[in-house]
């Protein structure tokens, strides 16, 4: 069975702060989001801005096939979704060799996860390292 806590969805009761906060103070407003029931199964909908409080969801695991999205607000500044080639990036918040997913026009990304690690991370500045950032570990 897929629990919440599988899915990612703990992450969004990290809330905390209070509106309106100064745009980029990551660690003061409030990344709670609304997001949408889980319809069908292997579906996962992720909130993208949950890293930046909740170290827990910087990692998932989640099974080969199936579908995340992430999902964030630019209503703090913008965010974007870049997928890291490695760990060592990942770990390193080194885009050098990333390829953009998702810019900030948007407000969603959705993927299907492979059989292998999957590796994203915003690349605004100071968010990777700010924790906006996501391992996919799929079994
Ligand atoms: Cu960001």
């Amino acid at each position: 069975m897929r629990s919440a806590l599988l899915c990612g969805l703990l992450g969004n009761a990290a809330g905390f702060g209070s509106y309106p906060a100064p745009p980029e103070d990551h660690a003061d407003h409030d990344h709670d989001m609304d997001l949408p029931e889980e319809t069908e199964p292997g579906s996962h909908t992720l909130n993208w801005q949950a890293g930046f409080t909740d170290t827990l969801a910087r990692e998932q695991t989640i099974p080969a096939g199936d579908s995340i999205t992430l999902m964030w607000t630019n209503d703090y500044g913008s965010h974007n979704v870049y997928m890291m080639p490695d760990k060592e990036a990942f770990d390193a918040c080194d885009f050098s060799d990333a390829t953009m997913l998702a810019d900030s026009s948007v407000t969603e990304y959705t993927f299907t996860v492979a059989e292998e690690p999957m590796y994203f991370a915003c690349e605004i500045q100071g968010h990777c390292f700010g924790g906006q950032k996501l391992a996919v570990h799929p079994y």
